[in-house]
C-alpha cells in the first residue's frame, strides 16, 4: 500500500517537473510555427476602405470648380470611411511636391495629384514609385512618363477646347476674330483646351490676342481690362473663347464696366459651374462647355483597387457635353457645383 502511493506520489512529481521544466513545450511551439508557415504563404486579406489612406495634394482653390473637386473628394472619403490626407497648394507647383514628398514620408497607401502643371513631375513621381505608393494623376495631365505613374482619371481638355471651337464655327461662318482668356500657363488644362480649340477652329476666324487669367476671377478682370484698352468690343473682336467661367465672371466685371451689353459679344466658356450656368441666363455666355469636377468616387474606387494590386484602367476620361442657355434656367437648381 506504502509502495503503490510512493510511486503515485512519484509520478505526479514527475509530471509536474516535465510541465515546468517545458517538456510539453515541443509539442506547444510547434503549432503556432505551423500556423506562421501557412499564414505567409497565403495570400494577404484584401484591405477595405477602413484600411485605406489616401494623399490628396490639391493644387488649389482658384475656382468654383476646384472648391467642387475638393468637396468631392472629402464627401467621398466620408461616405466611405477611409483616411484622406488633404492639403492646399495654393496653385504653387513646390508646395505641391513637398506635400506629395510629406505622404511618402508618411507610407500613405496611395497619392492621387491634380498637377498644376504639366512638367516638373519626374523626381517626386519616382520617388513615390520606389516606395511602391502607386500614385493616380487627376484631373489635368503630366508630360511624364507614362511608367512614373499608375493612371490618369480626368477630362479630355482637348476634346473641351475642340467643343468650343465648334460654336465659333457655327456661329461665324463668315469668319471673324476673337479673343481667348486662358487658364494657367503650362497646365495641362489650359494647354489641352488652347491646343484642342485651334485643330478645330475654321481658318477665318482669326485669334487676335491670348493671354492667362490663372483660371481666378481676380486675376481675369485686369487682363480684360487690358484687352478692352487695346481692342475695340464689337469692331476689332467679336467673341472671346474663356477657358472657365470663373475667369468669365472676372471678364463680365470689366465689360460692364466699360458698357458692353449681353450678348454684345459671342463668349464661350468652360467647366458648367453655376456661376457659367448664371452667366448664360443673363445673357453673357452663349455656350458653356461641361467639365465635371465631381472625381472623388471614380478616385477613391481606383485607390483602393491599387492599394489591393489589382489592375486597373490607365485612362478613365470623364463623359461631358455642351450646355447652352435655353436649358440654363431649367438646369441650374440641380447643379451640384
Ligand atoms: O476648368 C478650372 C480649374 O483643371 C479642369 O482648373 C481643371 C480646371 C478647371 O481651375 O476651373
Amino acid at each position: 500500500m506504502m509502495r503503490s502511493i510512493k510511486v503515485l506520489f512519484m509520478l505526479t512529481l514527475a509530471v509536474i517537473l516535465l510541465a515546468a521544466c517545458g517538456g510539453a513545450a515541443p509539442a506547444a511551439t510547434e503549432a503556432p510555427a505551423e500556423e506562421a508557415m501557412e499564414a505567409e504563404t497565403a495570400a494577404p486579406a484584401a484591405k477595405t476602405y477602413a484600411d485605406l489612406t489616401l494623399c490628396y495634394p490639391q493644387l488649389g482653390a482658384e475656382s468654383d470648380w476646384r472648391t467642387a473637386n475638393s468637396a468631392s473628394i472629402k464627401q467621398t472619403a466620408e461616405d466611405l470611411g477611409f483616411n484622406l490626407i488633404f492639403s492646399d497648394a495654393q496653385q504653387k507647383q513646390e508646395n505641391q511636391i513637398s506635400a506629395m514628398r510629406a505622404c511618402i514620408q508618411q507610407g500613405v497607401d496611395v497619392i492621387a495629384l491634380p498637377p498644376v502643371v504639366e512638367d516638373g513631375w519626374d523626381a517626386v513621381l519616382t520617388e513615390a514609385k520606389n516606395a511602391g505608393i502607386p500614385v493616380i494623376i487627376v484631373d489635368r495631365s503630366v508630360s511624364a512618363d507614362q511608367s512614373l505613374y499608375a493612371a490618369h482619371i480626368g477630362s479630355d481638355m482637348h476634346l473641351e477646347g475642340e467643343r468650343a471651337a465648334e460654336e465659333f464655327n457655327n456661329k461665324f461662318p463668315e469668319g471673324a476674330q476673337i479673343l481667348e482668356l486662358s487658364g494657367t500657363t503650362g497646365s495641362g488644362a489650359a494647354v489641352g483646351r488652347a491646343e484642342g480649340f485651334r485643330s478645330v477652329l475654321d481658318d477665318n476666324i482669326e485669334i487676335l490676342d491670348s493671354q492667362t487669367g490663372n483660371f481666378t476671377r481676380a486675376e481675369a478682370l485686369p487682363v480684360m481690362q487690358a484687352f478692352l484698352q487695346k481692342y475695340e468690343p464689337g469692331t476689332d473682336f467679336q467673341g472671346i473663347f474663356i477657358h472657365n467661367d470663373d475667369m468669365g465672371i472676372g471678364a463680365i466685371e470689366a465689360l460692364k464696366a466699360a458698357g458692353v451689353e449681353p450678348g454684345d459679344l459671342f463668349i464661350v466658356s468652360v467647366d458648367g459651374t453655376r456661376g457659367g450656368f448664371q452667366a448664360m441666363i443673363d445673357g453673357w455666355f452663349q455656350a458653356d462647355v461641361e467639365c465635371n469636377p465631381l472625381l472623388g468616387p471614380q478616385v477613391a474606387e481606383m485607390a483602393l483597387a491599387l492599394a489591393n494590386g489589382e489592375t486597373i484602367d490607365r485612362e478613365v476620361l470623364t463623359n461631358e457635353t455642351v450646355y447652352y442657355p435655353d436649358q440654363a434656367a431649367e438646369l441650374l437648381p440641380s447643379r451640384q457645383y
